[in-house]
């Protein structure tokens, strides 16, 4: 059940130890290849001779998003390009995507670390997976597709959208496992109830979720809904893609690959490390990538890690649920509102489903949140006093969540737009102010 048993259950002195050999080694490649990187340490007055232990991490400079878009496409990359034999770009909806290149050996890791997540959920060879994120551009479909092929599973590319055939095929050719995002799941899920074909007639047993935040709630909802374990995958494009860590059975903590993706957590505005254990923004320093090799590059994402070892036998270190995206954080009359709060909420109460949409705007000055969320079928009603307190209800317990009180609107089932990727969960009309 555990693919690289020496790496995954190492000592943390080990492991320590080889994160140090290896920073060494990818600093001198990033410095000595990619004008970029050698310009930032001469800025602040380093060089590969003073990395010589893996504490010696905190003297490099951070990289950040931008960087990769001043540097757009091919500015970052350390190898020639004649060494680079696949590229990739995130999804970005702003400005330029972000590019990434991977070389023959890149591309080895990545396969290497999915396998290492697939075997974590429990699957092995004799296992199909559907992979129903999409395949293109976005790492999702191909980093998960070529991790099967590592394990030795059987991969069914399907790729996201054509939401009826997903279905047939899923049943017809017996999946065992399914990877998408947790959104695209719910919507899966519907249309399997939709079809009228019976939940024991599917083999499917393994959900594999990520690309997005998703709530414990949320993973309550489709356990429930598919009859299936949900277990997280997380990545980023910047880093390697999907399977940079993973739940394993324990589903208590996402365990990072730390032989390849070495995490920090700092304290997302001085910069500097938090206490062992603190939540902070996650920074990724890859120890062992050849083409686009990231130095302490800021993830945006807000997490906290542990150390301690896991219930699996793993050492791995493991990193709580992801909150979100510094970058999703609402600010509403100066409270910090997270989308994954809004979820948990509406997952607790049964009489909504686990569809929702934020509306941000600002009226008069003042900004305003709308929560918009469906209301199931067995509790929809014409009467008005009804759902008045149904919103009354969501909207005490939003309150006391938030520390603010928003303006719910309960709509009709079915009413708000599935997603087959990424759910787009706010509209932010401040911003075309
Ligand atoms: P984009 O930035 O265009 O969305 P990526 O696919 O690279 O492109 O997105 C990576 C981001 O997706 C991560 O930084 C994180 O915010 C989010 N993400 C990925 N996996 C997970 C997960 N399992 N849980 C929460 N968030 C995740
Ligand atoms: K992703
Ligand atoms: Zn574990």
């Amino acid at each position: 059940m555990i693919w690289n048993e020496t790496i995954e259950c190492m000592g943390r002195e080990d492991m320590r130890k080889l994160q140090g050999i290896r920073l060494k080694r990818v600093v001198e490649h990033a410095y000595h290849n990619t004008p970029f990187y050698r310009k930032k340490m001469q800025e602040i007055g380093i060089t590969p001779g003073d990395i010589n232990s893996i504490d010696d991490i905190v003297k490099l400079p951070f990289t950040v998003k931008q960087d990769l878009r001043d540097n757009y496409p091919f500015g970052l990359m350390a190898v020639p390009m004649s060494e680079i034999v696949r590229l990739h770009a995130s999804s970005g909806t702003t400005g330029k995507p972000i590019v990434v290149g991977y070389t023959r050996k890149d591309l080895s890791v990545w396969g290497e670390v999915v396998a290492r997540c697939l075997s974590a959920y429990g699957l092995t060879r004799n296992d199909s997976v559907q992979v129903s994120y999409g395949y293109g551009l976005f790492t999702g479909g191909l980093g998960l597709h070529y991790g099967v092929e590592t394990l030795g599973g059987t991969v069914i590319p399907i790729s996201s959208g054509n939401t009826q055939k997903q279905i047939q095929l899923m049943h017809d050719f017996g999946a065992k496992a399914l990877a998408c995002t947790p959104s695209y799941a719910l919507f899966l899920a519907e249309a399997i109830k939709d079809s009228g074909i019976k939940r024991e007639e599917f083999q499917l047993k393994t959900g594999i979720f990520g690309a997005e935040p998703w709530t414990e709630n949320m993973r309550k909802e489709l356990e429930e809904k598919l009859g299936i374990k949900a277990y997280d995958i997380y990545g980023l494009t910047e880093i390697i893609g999907p399977g940079v860590g993973c739940e394993c059975q324990s589903q208590n903590g996402t365990h990072l690959w730390e032989d390849h993706f070495f995490p920090e957590i700092v304290d997302p505005v001085t910069l500097e490390p938090v206490e062992p254990g603190q939540p902070g923004e996650l920074v990724f320093t890859t120890l062992t990538k050849e083409g686009m090799p990231m130095l302490r590059y800021r993830t945006r994402d807000l997490t906290s890690l542990n150390y301690e070892v896991c219930e699996c036998g793993r050492t791995a270190v493991r990193m709580s649920r992801i909150l979100g995206r510094s970058d999703d954080m609402l600010i509403i009359r100066g409270v910090n509102v997270f989308p994954s709060q809004v979820e948990s909420v509406i997952l607790e109460l049964e009489e909504f489903e686990p569809h929702y949409l934020l509306v941000v705007d600002r009226v008069n000055n003042t900004d305003s949140l709308q929560v918009q969320v469906e209301v199931r079928q067995e509790f929809y009603s014409d009467e008005m006093n009804k759902m008045l307190a149904l919103k009354k209800k969501i909207t005490h317990r939003l309150q006391s969540v938030l520390g603010l009180t928003p303006d719910v609107r309960i709509v009709e089932p079915r009413s708000i737009e599935r997603s087959q990727g990424k759910a787009k969960r706010v509209i932010d009309n401040r911003k075309l102010l």
